[in-house]
């Protein structure tokens, strides 16, 4: 049966160690700003912003707690040992990557935190839950761990919720979560199209091997996927990246397509096989949503894939108000350069649901190479799952106004990774998310919290 269900956003809290730590190869953005002077306070109010103006729009929104960072297990795990300060100190000395890993804040983009199915989709009716590994980059496959523990402390009811741990750690596995996976409905409770996109085959012969960038999400991973969630042949599609646009700096589909309801917004050069591609996602959707799918094409005549990694164009999301028309809420970025801020003019005038645009700054994300799309991890909800999801996570002005306190109190105006080796951070750090837990009634989820 139909439930009525809404997309509720779940955006990553940005750490207080938000730090330029050039961690993310084939990223650009990541390898550009590496070591440069990073605003840990800055970072975090333009996320609340973020979340402000989509909860103003009507929408349902919430937020997901940052990882503890640094990250000791890890660092012990890794053979440094000692008290805290020396497992710092000669981290800093013989090994900074490491350090500057196991102090990122990458856990603030949550699109990469999960892939989502909602119950309408699913053999079981529930909503699965699988936490990505993300075993393409070190900094990220450390974050496999809190965020299923997260992600279960939020959605604790067995009955409405199915939690799937993260798949094998392994090349053959490797998954980013939401960032390559859209879904694609008439109505949020109705069953919908779930589109994976991955960048390589890996128990396969490798033709169309990026060159340059590595290939971030198998296609194992994403059958695995539609697997666990229980999601018939008839609401699924793979498509594949187009390995050239891997290796001008598209790490993510969601750095070159958006899709919403009845919509998909995608360059031209976004996949191989475009044509075969783009006939299936018609045709499935058609069949099950019994209307038509809305394709929005980007040409690169129009904006060049380099553009669309220099403003994040398609990292914009793209949301359904209560009215019923769709809004692009787009990085600042994608206004600034004249092709891509021609191009929104030109999908708002268009016949097409998309009716309005809203830019927001999210510069010092944008600077890691995350969007605002990034910043969110999509859930649809029905009334009843909404009811039984962790309360105190839900957005609204009064959490707004004391996270925004709490940020003035707890974050650092500005971060450097040479700092990183001062004890004080780490306390501070734990200081900040110790009432962190407080402010949002969940309990003790960090590891500096239990007791022996
Ligand atoms: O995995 N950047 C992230 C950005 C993730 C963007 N997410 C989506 N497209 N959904 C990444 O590349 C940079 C960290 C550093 O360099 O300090 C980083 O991890």
């Amino acid at each position: 049966m139909d439930q009525k269900a809404y997309e509720v956003n779940f955006d990553g809290i940005v750490g207080p160690t938000h730090n330029y730590g050039g961690l993310a190869y084939g990223n650009v953005a990541s390898m550009r700003h590496g070591s440069t002077v990073s605003h840990p306070r800055a970072a975090l109010f333009e996320g609340l912003k973020k979340m402000k103006l989509l909860s103003d729009l009507g929408l349902k929104q919430a937020v997901i707690p940052p990882h503890e960072r640094p990250d000791f297990e890890t660092l012990r795990r890794l053979g440094f040992h000692g008290n805290e300060s020396a497992i710092l100190e000669r981290a800093a000395r013989d090994a900074p990557e490491i350090l500057a890993s196991c102090y990122s804040s990458s856990g603030m983009w949550a699109a990469n935190a999960a892939t989502v199915s909602p119950g309408a989709d699913t053999v079981d009716t529930r909503a699965h839950f699988t936490a990505a590994n993300l075993v393409s980059q070190f900094h990220r496959s450390i974050e496999a761990l809190f965020t299923s523990h997260i992600l279960k402390a939020i959605f604790r009811d067995a009955s409405a919720f199915a939690h799937h741990q993260p798949l094998p750690g392994s090349v053959h596995f490797s998954d980013e979560g939401a960032a390559n996976h859209t879904r694609l409905c008439e109505d949020y409770g109705k069953p919908g199209l779930e589109f994976f996109v991955y960048g390589r085959r890996a128990f396969h012969g490798e033709d169309l091997r990026p060159t340059r960038f590595p290939a971030r999400q198998s296609l194992e991973a994403s059958a695995a996927i539609a697997r666990l969630h229980g999601l018939d042949a008839a609401k699924c599609v793979f498509g594949r990246q187009n390995p050239h646009a891997i290796d001008a700096g598209v790490f993510h589909n969601d750095v070159i397509a958006v899709g919403n309801r009845n919509v998909l917004m995608y360059h031209e050069l976004a996949y191989t096989d475009s044509e075969a591609l783009l006939d299936e996602l018609k045709r499935k959707f058609e069949r099950l949503c019994n209307r038509e799918l809305i394709l929005i094409e980007v040409k690169e005549s129009d904006v060049p894939v380099t553009d669309a990694v220099g403003t994040y164009l398609f990292n914009s999301q793209l949301v359904t108000v209560p009215d019923g028309s769709m809004r692009l809420v787009a990085p600042v970025e994608s206004r600034e350069n004249p092709r891509t801020a021609s191009m929104v003019e030109r999908i708002i005038a268009a016949y097409n649901p998309i009716e309005d645009a809203h830019f927001v700054d999210v510069r010092q994300s944008m600077q890691n190479g995350g969007g605002p799309a990034c910043l969110r991890l999509r859930v649809v909800l029905t009334d009843r799952e909404l009811a039984l999801m962790h309360q105190g996570v839900l957005f609204s002005d009064d959490l707004y106004a004391e996270l925004k306190q709490w940020g003035e109190r707890y974050y650092r105006e500005e971060l450097h990774v040479g700092e990183l080796a001062d004890p004080g951070l780490a306390e501070e750090s734990r200081a900040a998310l110790d009432r962190l837990t407080h402010i949002l009634q969940i309990g003790s989820v960090y590891s500096f919290q239990k007791t022996v």
